[in-house]
């Protein structure tokens, strides 16, 4: 296949990706979502849902780092860590660098895309393998209104909050969020991009504020998604979140304490755009 492109069907951006791609690997329907799997020259194999691009080979680490290691960092020894959504294993992964770990919690609602991914790619979902790692396919939301103080780390890896998403990224999600933290407990998600997402990055921060007490905003650079400044929204019941809270011992490609604090927006520049 020469010259052929896959065109992304991001249901918020006002423009469409277009990306390169040499053969159709997996095309199927789960009770969920459409899945496909397909290799590209430039990206390696990219993973999609519901037409839109959720990850690809080559950059992944920097969606995975950024969201998995803020929160964990910020943290001084999490043991017990929840990530909903996320079948494809690359946020388990970065999760389970860390050695203070005793359980990590994967709830994906979709256990096709666990299935997809295992088969596809194995750089992921290899930390399903990890002895500490406990996948559940069960409702995101409902499985965390169930949990009271249970966690330290809480990290959302979910789907543009469109369909069966959405509820992860409401003011009730949030409050069993908290009850479901330790007191000292850290929550992390990807919450869409500063460009063609921004009315949803301001709806989540403020929806935040009103549940946690440390509330912020982080970003990464994401090649692959249309809107490529990417948000990540943290909140905190205690600890600061703007430094790591202890060394950084973890092998990653891009994450470090330096990134870690130059992840975060500076005071003006948050404000203006929460102000829209
Ligand atoms: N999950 C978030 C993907 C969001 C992409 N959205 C977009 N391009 N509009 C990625 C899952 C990786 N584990």
């Amino acid at each position: 296949m020469r010259d052929v492109f896959f065109i992304e069907r991001d249901p918020y951006a006002p423009i469409r990706h277009c990306y390169p791609v040499s053969k159709v690997l997996y095309e199927g329907k789960s009770e969920y979502q459409e899945i496909m799997v397909l290799e590209s020259p430039e990206f390696g194999k990219l993973l999609v849902l519901d037409g839109v691009v959720q990850v690809d080979e080559k950059y992944e680490f920097m969606y995975h780092e950024y969201l998995a290691h803020i929160p964990m960092y910020a943290h001084p020894n999490p043991e017990d860590v929840l990530i909903i959504g996320g079948g494809d294993g690359g946020t388990l992964r970065e999760v389970l660098k860390h050695e203070s770990v005793k359980r990590a919690v994967l709830v994906d609602i979709d256990k096709e895309v666990i299935e997809v991914s295992k088969k596809y790619f194995p750089t992921m979902s290899c930390s399903f393998e990890d002895p500490r790692a406990i996948v559940v396919n069960e409702d995101g939301y409902r499985y965390i209104q169930d949990y009271e103080g249970e966690f330290d780390v809480i990290i959302i890896d979910s789907t543009d909050p469109v369909g069966f998403a959405h509820v992860l990224t409401t003011e009730d999600f949030f409050k069993f969020v908290y009850r479901a933290l330790k007191e000292d407990g850290i929550y992390a998600a990807q919450t869409e991009s500063i460009h063609y997402h921004l009315d949803i990055v301001a709806r989540i921060q403020k929806a935040l504020k009103k549940v946690f007490p440390v509330v912020d905003l982080y970003t990464s650079v994401i090649p692959i998604y249309a809107g490529y400044w990417w948000t990540f929204s943290i909140a905190s019941k205690k600890y600061p979140v703007r430094e790591p809270a202890r060394e950084v011992k973890a092998e990653t490609k891009i994450y470090s304490a330096d990134m870690h604090r130059h992840a975060f927006l500076p005071e003006s520049f948050y404000r203006r755009i929460m102000e829209g």
